[in-house]
């Protein structure tokens, strides 16, 4: 038999971040291996982008796992007026904003979003605060969205722009590299647990990055931009509490 060293050490590499997906008891074993190669970004860098194939599925779970009170973090009633308007109207008149790097800009109201293909996954949220809630959601992938906008090839990142305005007056925004972006898992959520997506869980519309943690995860998503670089969006570290110091790439 022939041992191909790359299919060895790709086997090797998904076993390892398999034991450290296995479960939220586990997250703290992370901290030897953060040492052992060198800065956590760099870490989960490597492990996540240059080891482990780009399209591994992050664990799904059954029904019964469903937690019975999944917790509401970060903004849970965004005070925007205009939000606040779009929300006493059951989201009607609200668009989501496709614009930047892509050929063909546009605004989506919820029901294009509902009758594009649709994908429910039930997946574990951890918030880098320390606990976890398993959900289930369904939206629409983003890669079908920017499939129909038809994303330019110079685009690198996607930017999420929300609705809520923070404690020191930011407003919450997000980004992911193309490789989340256009990964099965990633949808923009509609849905939670079969019903409307709740206010307090991101209303109408959040992503799911099933494979990064929570704070990536942007609730309130307003306008979606498609861009070559983050150094021009808030303060360039492509979100929020990254630019109050949080890693970018927020692997699990
Ligand atoms: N717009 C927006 N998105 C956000 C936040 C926020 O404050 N505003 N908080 C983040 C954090 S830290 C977490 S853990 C999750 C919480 O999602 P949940 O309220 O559905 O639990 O949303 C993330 N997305
Ligand atoms: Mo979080």
């Amino acid at each position: 038999m022939r041992i191909d060293r790359r299919g060895f050490l790709g086997r090797a590499v998904a076993g390892f971040g398999a034991l450290m997906l296995g479960g939220c008891d586990r997250l703290s074993e992370q901290s030897w291996v953060k040492e052992f190669l060198g800065s956590a970004e760099g870490a989960n860098r490597w492990l996540h982008r240059d080891m482990l194939p780009h399209r591994t599925l992050a664990r799904e779970y059954a029904e019964a796992d469903i937690s019975s009170h999944f917790r509401a973090n970060g903004s849970t009633s965004p005070d925007d007026p205009h939000y606040r308007r779009l929300a006493a109207g059951a989201f009607a008149e609200w668009r989501l904003q496709v614009a930047g790097l892509v050929d063909r800009p546009g605004a989506f109201s919820l029901d294009d979003l509902r009758a594009m293909p649709a994908r429910t996954q039930i997946t574990r949220h951890d918030c880098v605060e320390g606990w976890s809630c398993i959900g289930k959601w369904t939206g629409v992938p983003l890669a079908e969205l920017l499939a129909r906008v038809g994303l330019r090839p110079e685009a690198r990142f996607v930017v999420f722009r929300c609705a809520d305005t923070m404690d020191d007056g930011g407003r919450y925004y997000e980004s992911v590299g193309l490789d989340d972006a256009l990964h099965p898992q990633t949808i923009l959520a509609y849905a939670m647990n079969g019903q409307m997506l709740p206010v307090p869980h991101g209303a109408p519309l959040r992503l799911r990055v099933e494979r990064q943690l929570g704070y990536k995860m942007a609730k309130y998503v307003m306008a979606i931009e498609a861009v070559d670089s983050l150094s021009g969006i808030g303060r360039g570290k492509g979100g929020y509490w990254e630019d109050r110091g949080y890693e970018w790439y927020a692997g699990i």
